[in-house]
């Protein structure tokens, strides 16, 4: 219980979130293509694979391509007022070239939005979260290539036609600073990070932020009540100790990942990003309709957020930490998970006060949460997970919302990652438990998908009903 208990905006939209990869499965049902996920079957950072293999958990992940139903149903007796998800680019079309949509694929999310229709519960739209149909990056090397603005074009076009009356929310690109750091599951980009130049990364994050560009600009003439935000994933940088050196890299490891919620804002590149492009000797393809369509700025600005870390110029200190994609040097002060993230409730506050002080844009918290190994137990002959620890966890960081909400920060909602149990996207595993459903699988893959409500569910239900003030 917060000592200064404070009450969420009213409608402040609590929920949970997911992506298409990391729990539909059927992987090749209803006409979908292969995305790059089913190539990935021991996350990012493990190798790729020429073709599905049955060691990738995502192929069947934990199948709410069949039952979404009975998942949606659970979220609403949560009180969920905001669901996230994702449309795989492959189901609508399956080599992300192709001329016309598949109507199959597209017939399923309507099935998702009449369920959450039936509860009143808001649809969040995540257009691409690391699922890339396969064959643009084999044929296009992915965001590399021009081509690729085009194509996403055509894809969220057929989105806005279909769903725009339904979805008032959408975000055009997951977490779309990690480019930097996993260009493949990211960005699509074949070409192995070793060998890939900055000049074609940062081309191919150019692209990126044109197409949202050019998304936002197409939403906003089709229906103006759309809102389109960006997504990014926010790691607060601490300098490691007070020195200015310190502080300096500290704040030049934050500009890598500000330059990306800049230009959706402002609608141009900063000054720091000209700089580092010409120190580095990045050259870019810009053109001037490019320049045009990125004054198309957003709505509104979410990000997902797990930890902190910390930065120093002393190169003797950098032994690096693990972490969330990013990586960064390990703060002295912190817990970490046993994924090695550090918790860092404070550190959500301070991201919160820092965007909406440097953006002037509502926020919106679309991933948050603790990775867990859950014990299933019997209780009162039921099966649940007493999972006090992430009770905790997202207790401390939605008592730091309510501090933000109090500083003067507009936000508009906040869902917690994995709110039912998935694939983990770093791991491919199952074993890394975000939610506050248990589904019954395995690392090796065996279980029978059953589902069943943790501690958490109850203690969720109860925020949401006091719209925060049980926290
Ligand atoms: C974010 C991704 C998600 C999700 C989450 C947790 O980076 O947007 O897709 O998976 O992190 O990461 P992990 O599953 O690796 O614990």
């Amino acid at each position: 219980m917060n000592a200064n208990p404070v009450e969420f905006p009213e409608g402040f939209l609590f929920g949970g979130a997911t992506a298409a990869n990391q729990i539909e499965g059927a992987y090749d049902e209803d006409g979908k293509g292969l995305s790059i996920q089913d190539v990935m079957p021991q996350g990012f950072v493990g190798p790729i694979t020429t073709g599905p293999t049955p060691e990738n958990l995502k192929l069947e992940a934990i199948d709410f391509y069949h039952r979404y139903a009975e998942d949606i149903a659970l979220f609403a007796k949560m009180g969920f007022r905001v669901f996230r998800f994702s449309i795989a680019w492959s189901r609508i079309f399956p080599n992300g070239d192709d001329t016309q949509p598949n109507e199959a694929g597209l017939a399923f999310y309507d099935r998702v939005l009449d369920e959450l229709e039936k509860y009143g519960i808001e649809p969040l739209v995540t257009i691409s979260h690391y699922e890339t149909p396969l064959a643009l990056a084999q044929r296009y090397n992915g965001w590399v290539s021009r081509d690729l603005i085009g194509l996403y074009e055509r894809y969220v076009r057929v989105l806005f036609d279909r769903y725009g009356a339904r979805v008032r929310y959408w975000l055009t690109f997951n977490e779309i600073n990690s480019v930097l750091h996993a260009p493949f599951m990211s960005g699509a980009i074949a070409t192995p990070p070793e060998e890939l130049s900055p000049s074609d990364l940062y081309q191919a994050v150019h692209h990126e932020l044109v197409a949202s560009a050019l998304a936002t600009k197409i939403a906003h003439e089709m229906d103006p009540h759309i809102k389109v935000g960006c997504m990014v994933l926010a790691m607060p940088v601490y300098p490691l100790t007070p020195a200015p050196a310190d502080v300096h890299a500290a704040m030049a490891a934050d500009h890598a990942n500000l330059l990306f919620g800049d230009v959706h804002v402002r609608g141009e590149y900063p000054g720091y990003a000209l700089r580092m492009f010409r120190d580095r000797g990045i050259e870019l393809d810009i053109t001037a309709r490019d320049r045009e369509l990125l004054h198309n700025t957003v709505d509104f600005v979410s990000f997902s957020y797990y930890m902190s870390s910390c930065e120093t110029a002393d190169p003797a200190k950098r032994a690096a930490g693990q972490g969330n994609i990013m990586g960064g040097v390990p703060n002295p002060t912190l817990q970490a998970s046993e994924w090695g993230w550090q918790i860092d409730p404070v550190g959500l506050r301070t991201v919160m006060n820092q965007f909406w002080d440097r953006w002037q844009k509502p926020l919106f918290i679309v991933e948050n949460g603790l990775g867990a190994r859950d014990r299933l137990v019997q209780v009162d002959g039921h099966p649940t997970v007493l999972d006090d620890y992430r009770i905790a966890y997202l207790n401390d960081h939605l008592v730091q919302v309510a501090e933000a909400v109090e500083d003067g920060v507009e936000v508009w909602g906040y869902t917690t990652w994995g709110c039912i149990d998935l694939v983990s996207a770093s791991t491919a595993q199952m074993s890394k438990r975000y939610g506050f459903i248990y589904v019954d699988r395995d690392d090796d893959g065996s279980g029978t998908l059953d589902r069943y409500p943790k501690k958490s569910f109850g203690w969720y239900a109860e925020v949401i009903a006091s719209n925060g003030r049980t926290l």
